[in-house]
């Protein structure tokens, strides 16, 4: 088999490595036509999972980078798993089993059907599609969510799907986003944060609370965390929200390397409005944001009075749960301009 050119994926301009596995094969069933469903044909797939293999070719340590032989296996599951008409519906469900693997930010599916029913001669066909984890693709289709969108709610339509995570509002809502890092200049981050997330059309940031340095919560043993929480008014519906802050997470390196890791930059979506949602992407208000002071703390000097849906008045949870492991670094953040880097 002949190997393509691959463009490089560009990350903050730098190119990421990349991890292939070529010619995966797998009987399948996915066709539009009933004899493709019933007899299977040949499947094949090429996958190219962009990747920084810096630092576990430095360890020489599997557990720091992707495992090919895990890529081939989600690849063949979904090659060989449930039918689907089209082969652009495969090759997503294969990049998106591949950009959840941890350290994956983008990847390159080709998936082939070379016994396609045609009606002239020819080698191969072919569907080859990019993905990344700014892509909203990402979440974009998954119709999981539990409530139905009752009458009389201010949310309309979006273009997508009745997902009430996919509805945008009728008119802009506030929002709260909880940041928090303890990688790198961690402030720095968050200045540009802001800045980021104010330039995305349909996000204004409004104000942000003041600054907290604060002890790790989970995780392994891990550099204390500086903590803010953001309001901003937005008219993006809430999935549209959280793929900003993930695009903005993306551009700050952020590498899902393990839960409640060490991160250069979390942006969580806290609250949206009054709304309330339990998706498997996306649940608002943020489940654990009544039980952190790290989060109930910051909150409670940039808005003590907003109600978070099932939990009551932000300022009585901050009161309630105190302030143990969490210290004001900055009052009037981001205006102070000492830095509040943990590590230095
Ligand atoms: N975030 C976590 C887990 N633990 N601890 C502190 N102190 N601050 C955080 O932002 C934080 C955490 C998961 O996102
Ligand atoms: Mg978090
Ligand atoms: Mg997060």
């Amino acid at each position: 088999m002949t190997t393509p050119t691959i463009t490089p994926y560009l990350k903050d301009g730098i190119e990421l490595d990349q991890i292939i596995v070529q010619g995966i094969r797998v009987t399948g069933f996915h066709g539009v036509y009933a004899p493709e469903k019933e007899s299977g044909q040949l499947f094949l797939a090429d996958v190219v999972a962009h990747v920084s293999t810096r630092i576990a070719a430095d360890k020489d340590d599997l557990l720091r980078t992707v495992n090919y032989s895990e890529i081939a296996d989600r690849t063949a599951e979904v090659l060989g798993g449930d039918p689907s008409d089209l082969l652009e519906t495969v090759a997503e469900h294969i990049a998106r089993a591949i950009l959840e693997m941890p350290g994956v930010q983008a990847v390159d599916v080709t998936v082939h059907k070379p016994q396609a029913p045609l009606h002239v001669e020819f080698r191969d066909v072919m569907v080859k599609i990019r993905r990344d984890l700014r892509s909203g693709t990402l979440w974009a289709d998954k119709r999981i969510g539990s409530s139905a969108g009752g009458s009389g709610d201010p949310f309309a339509p979006g273009p997508r799907t009745g997902d009430p995570a996919d509805l945008q509002p009728l008119q802009p809502v506030t929002a709260f986003l909880g940041l928090g890092g303890n990688i790198g200049d961690v402030d720095a981050s968050f200045r540009e944060a802001l800045w980021e997330l104010h330039r995305i059309p349909g996000i204004e940031v409004l104000r942000a609370s003041s600054l907290f340095r604060t002890r790790p919560v989970g995780g392994p043993e891990q550099a204390d965390f500086l903590n803010v929480v953001v309001a901003v008014e937005t008219s993006l519906a809430p999935r549209a929200l959280l793929a900003a802050c993930q695009g903005v997470e993306v551009l700050h390196g952020r590498e899902r390397l393990e839960a409640n890791g060490p991160r250069t930059l979390d942006i969580d979506v806290l609250a949206y409005d009054a709304m309330t949602l339990d998706t498997e992407d996306l649940v608002v208000p943020h489940p654990r944001a009544s039980e952190r002071a790290f989060v109930l703390q910051p909150w409670a000097t940039l808005a003590p009075d907003f109600d978070l849906p099932g939990a009551g008045r932000i300022g009585d949870l901050a009161a309630a749960i105190g302030t143990d492991g969490v210290e004001l670094v900055a009052e009037r953040w981001p205006a102070a301009q000492e830095s509040a880097n943990p590590q230095a």
